[in-house]
């Protein structure tokens, strides 16, 4: 497996809406990002994910762009976001931009001229069909509610948008539309980027004819959708590496809704020269249940080890795996795969251990670090995100028990993870001095940044030691990985073999004592990091606290 920095590197995910805001309007921007970068240095990440960033109506929070050459006026100035590059450069941390190009804004210049007439040179930029019978040209439902195809006026023709009607989908089957996307990058690229997330990557081929779809709703099913690892998407991406990609030292991850292992090797397969990882969803859609997202299942620990190990194998030596347990359309993992009272710091430096320890490159998200948690807004109004506004007003037309949409959306909300950076105890954490644009964690006084930096035994210092431990231990990066066999439906056991090196990680993921049942390994396993004070440093001790985890080398 060839080394890598960005397979050696940790990624930190940053939301810019809500991370720092400097000039009190509510909206976190990018010299509140440069103000931060210290803060982030101290932690130990390398490389940092911002979300879009560039102009757009926010009809959802910047996925929606107009222009993909200009900042966001809430944001900053492209100056702010050249300054930010070098002073992340000056510090020896890379930057990934989100790439958006499955779609685009309703109010990006080229729908305007599209939507003019149909004798616009840029008609064919977008996906435009006539309807049938008096009827929308196909079944296709859009991700965030309610069909897929918006008629119109103009023309009375329907265009295609799988997110809101605002975020129309580029038609990739047009050469012109892939020239300008390419040179677009290229244009990032030289302003000294350091690579690209690539949003809703394997949705951009479409099956010809857009044929009507089997089943529009489940999840499970996804992968069967016409508009899912289209058929040209890999010729799509092969080529969009030749003309772009292939001329820099720099790092992509495409995001993958809908995907096997199998999938994941022809997009991120060492040979395929098309991206360096994926993210894959397998892992956060294992507590929905069999209405999808909004229906809430759970999830068990065996089908989590599952999802990972299946994974960690199936890729070993042949791709490369990205690691994330939340992002910004996810709930706080804490909250989700963790406990988010009682054991709050134990569970958090939990996940801290899993993350860090497997093979892929680990994505935090912000907050993460110090054990930020899910919100419960009383109120639909105190939500802003359009997918759970879409949600709610869709279950109440529905006539669907108000408590329980609550309920559904307190727990799946993806402004769970979009509520303001806590700071400190301050008023609103110290994100704004101004009234911020989507409302505070009540909890903010207890859980903050600041906090976090004055206790030794923080979350925060947990992480930062992780990531050192993963750091000086090409073991942890490139080992193979074997789960290992343990009756008990609590805990997680799996070794990372490099060589000579071995590490063995244990996680009690439940809130009792657990025993492990481990016969082997040996007896000199020798202790060296985990979330409890423990006596025993040479050989294991298999009495397993509520949310421990330690690892030991072997
Ligand atoms: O998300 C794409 C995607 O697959 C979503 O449907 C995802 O499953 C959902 O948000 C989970 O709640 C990407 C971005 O990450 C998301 O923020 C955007 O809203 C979306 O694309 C449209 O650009
Ligand atoms: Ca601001």
């Amino acid at each position: 497996m060839k080394r890598r920095w960005w397979k050696e590197g940790v990624v930190y995910q940053i939301y810019p809406r809500s991370f720092y805001d400097t000039n009190g309007d509510g909206i976190g921007d990018l010299r509140g990002i440069i103000k931060k970068l210290d803060y982030l240095k101290e932690l130990g990440i390398t490389i940092i994910w911002l979300n879009p960033v560039y102009k757009s109506p926010n009809d959802d929070n910047g996925y929606d762009i107009s222009d993909y050459q200009n900042i966001m006026d809430e944001f900053g100035t492209l100056d702010d976001l050249q300054n930010l590059i070098s002073e992340l450069h000056k510090r020896g941390l890379k930057l990934i931009m989100d790439l958006v190009v499955n779609h685009t804004s309703d109010e990006h210049l080229w729908f305007i001229r599209s939507r003019s007439s149909k004798q616009s040179p840029f008609r064919d930029y977008y996906i435009w069909r006539s309807g049938k019978n008096g009827r929308k040209p196909n079944n296709w439902k859009s991700f965030f509610g309610g069909s897929a195809w918006e008629k119109d006026k103009a023309t009375d023709e329907y265009y295609l948008h799988l997110f809101t009607k605002k975020q129309p989908d580029l038609n990739w089957e047009n050469p012109e539309v892939r020239d300008k996307v390419y040179k677009m990058m290229k244009w990032w690229l030289d302003k000294g980027i350091d690579g690209f997330r690539m949003d809703c990557i394997n949705m951009i081929s479409k099956e010809a004819g857009l044929p009507d779809t089997d089943e529009c709703d489940s999840r499970k099913t996804l992968r069967t959708r016409p508009f899912i690892n289209g058929p040209r998407v890999h010729e799509f991406l092969q080529e969009m590496n030749t003309k772009v990609l292939a001329g820099y030292d720099i790092m992509t991850v495409g995001e993958c809704a809908g995907v096997t292992t199998e999938d994941a090797m022809k997009y991120a397969g060492e040979d395929r020269h098309e991206l360096d990882m994926i993210f894959q969803f397998e892992l956060v859609e294992l507590d929905f249940g069999p209405e999808g997202k909004w229906d809430i299942g759970q999830w068990k620990l065996p089908d989590f080890k599952n999802v990972i190990s299946r994974w960690q194998k199936a890729l070993h030596g042949k791709a490369w795996n990205s690691n994330y347990l939340m992002n910004h359309d996810q709930p706080r993992a804490l909250s989700r795969f963790g406990h988010d009272g009682k054991y709050r710091r134990e569970s958090a430096k939990l996940l801290a251990t899993l993350l860090l320890t497997l093979e892929g490159t680990p994505y935090i998200y912000q907050g993460e670090e110090v054990g930020m948690t899910n919100i419960a807004f009383d109120s639909i109004n105190d939500y802003r995100d359009v997918a759970t506004l879409n949600f709610y007003q869709e279950a109440v037309g529905n006539s669907m028990d108000k408590k329980r949409v609550m309920e559904a959306i307190h727990y799946r909300s993806r402004d769970n993870s979009r509520t303001p950076m806590q700071w400190d105890s301050s008023e609103n954490a110290g994100f704004t001095k101004g009234n911020p644009w989507i409302k505070v964690n009540p909890n903010y006084k207890q859980i903050n940044i600041s906090e976090a930096l004055k206790d030794p035994d923080s979350i925060f210092y947990y992480y930062k030691r992780m990531i050192e431990l993963r750091k000086h231990n090409p073991c942890l990066v490139y080992g193979d990985y074997t789960l290992l066999k343990d009756e008990d439906e609590n805990i997680y056991v799996y070794l990372r073999t490099y060589g000579k090196e071995r590490f063995l990680v244990i996680l009690n993921f439940s809130d009792n004592i657990s025993f492990l049942k481990l016969t082997e390994p040996g007896s000199h396993a020798e202790f060296i990091i985990g979330n409890y004070e423990v006596s025993v440093k040479t050989g294991i001790d298999k009495k397993m606290r509520p949310y421990e985890a330690r690892v030991y080398r072997l």
